[in-house]
């Protein structure tokens, strides 16, 4: 009856010359192994579970490999978690290493839950295929026993109604990694939206499920007292949950007094009254997909939620309340012509900002369309017309210059404008705030 080691492990990826990818200091902390840590439960069945996160990011492999060899006297699980595409193959090998070295392993996330890996399937390593609510005691419960099945989750993705556990905030160590020290919290997920590019209906289905407003309330007042400072809710289109406004009101009512940002949809235009009471309830940033300006390249990307005349409004909202939008752009869509692209470059231009980035996932239906044509994807995560990527090099050059002035005008701001420079973003002057919102970065 040995007692459980489990190692949650994120993986980085490989770099086209082959080296892992390592950063000295992470840009923010992922919210998955956390998440899963916190459903984890320090003893199950009458025996001892001892449960410890990694992210190879910003790790040493001196701080983790020897994890991966077992532990005399325990048996040991390593759970390979949030798993995107393009950090597959390093999840596979970690994996496969721990398994060559008497643990236990399985890999789960956003990759496995889209994608086939039959082929890789019954050959030591397990994936699971749907959310940990569904299946880590399982996995947990078939560790104490020595060994897993090859696959967890294979008949149902999603649980009806979400549960999930208070979350324990990440350590003081941990968030010392990390050049913004927050915390992921996911307090609703799936998007109604078919967008042609995007996975998030297949990790998280169509409908908007909830978990109720006093666990996150309860995980927010544990962060705040660990001495967080800033929430990222991870949830894609925060606005769409539907007890939005009474988590805001929780959080106003009682105080709690943490900063947060978060995702939301441009139907946000319409919802003013919810923007207000975010900002009195914290938040200082709002991430919005518009994508782009052009009405045909929404529609052919089953985007045609997006109206770009409403996004000057998006942006007044959010200013009045001393909120920065934070609006993603994407360059390249499969039918959009050279002409279109500098198009959408010069809107970018004229709103004195701009950042692209190059995004193509699998699974999604724009992928499915790519590799019917034969063309494939050169890279899991990209794919790029010739043309955006020269005007992407130009853009970059111009938002070079955007964030040097930016920096110039505020110099605290400079945490801010890194994020621009990990996710393609357009952003408007950061406002002054508005009475009553406290000001943090
Ligand atoms: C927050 C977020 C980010 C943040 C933080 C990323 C990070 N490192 O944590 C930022 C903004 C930095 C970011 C960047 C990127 N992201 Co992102 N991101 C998200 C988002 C919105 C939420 C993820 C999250 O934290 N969820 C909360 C946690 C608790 O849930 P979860 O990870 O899904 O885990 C659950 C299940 O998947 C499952 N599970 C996960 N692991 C395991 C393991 C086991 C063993 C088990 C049993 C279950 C299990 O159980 C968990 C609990 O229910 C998702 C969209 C989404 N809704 O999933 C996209 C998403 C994950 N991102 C995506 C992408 C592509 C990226 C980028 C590559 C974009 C780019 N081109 O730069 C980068 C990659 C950065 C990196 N190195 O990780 C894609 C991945 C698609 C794919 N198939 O790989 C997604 C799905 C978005 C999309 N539109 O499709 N991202
Ligand atoms: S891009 Fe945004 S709105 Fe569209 S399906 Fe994905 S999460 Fe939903």
């Amino acid at each position: 009856m040995k007692p459980l080691k489990v190692v949650l492990f994120k993986p980085s990826k490989y770099n086209p010359d082959g080296h892992v990818q390592r950063f000295w200091r992470g840009f923010l902390p992922n919210a998955t192994g956390n998440h899963i840590k916190s459903m984890t439960p320090r003893e199950m069945n009458g025996r001892l579970i001892e449960s410890q996160y990694i992210d190879e990011n910003v790790y040493h492999p001196s701080e983790y490999l020897h994890l991966m060899e077992g532990t005399p006297g325990y048996e040991t699980l390593v759970a390979l978690v949030g798993v995107q595409s393009h950090q597959f193959q390093r999840a596979l090998d970690l994996a496969a290493y721990a398994k060559d070295r008497g643990c236990m392993s399985i890999i789960g996330g956003p990759h496995p839950m889209t994608c086939d890996t039959t082929i890789l399937q019954g050959h030591g390593v397990s994936f699971a295929l749907a959310e940990a609510e569904i299946v880590w005691p399982a996995i947990l419960a078939d560790a104490m026993d020595g060994e897993l099945r090859p696959v967890y989750g294979a008949a149902q993705r999603w649980t009806k109604e979400l549960d999930p556990p208070v979350l324990q905030p990440p350590t003081r160590d941990a968030l010392r990694r990390y050049v913004l020290p927050l915390m992921g919290v996911y307090p609703a997920r799936g998007c109604p939206f078919l967008c042609n590019f995007c996975s998030v209906i297949k990790i998280a289905g169509r409908r908007v499920r909830s978990q109720p407003i006093a666990t996150t309330i309860q995980t927010l007042r544990a962060a705040k007292a660990a001495g967080v400072k800033t929430i990222f809710f991870t949830s894609d289109n925060l606005n769409k949950y539907a007890e939005v406004k009474e988590l805001m009101q929780a959080m106003i009512d009682e105080k709690i007094g943490l900063d947060f940002f978060c995702q939301c949809d441009t139907q946000a235009e319409r919802q003013g009254d919810l923007i207000e009471l975010m900002a009195r309830a914290g938040c200082f940033q709002i991430f919005v997909g518009v994508e782009s300006f052009d009405r045909a390249a929404l529609n052919g990307a089953h985007k045609g939620q997006n109206r770009p005349e409403t996004y000057d409004q998006i942006v007044r909202l959010c200013r009045d309340n001393g909120i920065t939008s934070h609006f993603s752009n994407i360059i390249g869509f499969p039918n959009q012509t050279r002409t279109q692209v500098l198009e959408h470059l010069d809107v970018l231009r004229s709103k004195r900002s701009g950042d692209a980035f190059e995004l193509g996932l699998v699974a999604t239906r724009d992928h499915q369309v790519c590799t019917r044509l034969g063309k494939g994807l050169r890279d899991p995560q990209t794919h790029t017309l010739a043309a955006a990527r020269d005007q992407r090099d130009l853009a970059l050059q111009h938002s070079v210059r955007h964030r040097l002035l930016l920096a110039r005008r505020a110099a605290p701001r400079v945490t801010w404008l890194v994020l621009l420079r990990v996710y393609g973003t357009v952003v408007t002057p950061r406002p002054r705030r508005a009475a009553g919102c406290r000001s943090s970065h």
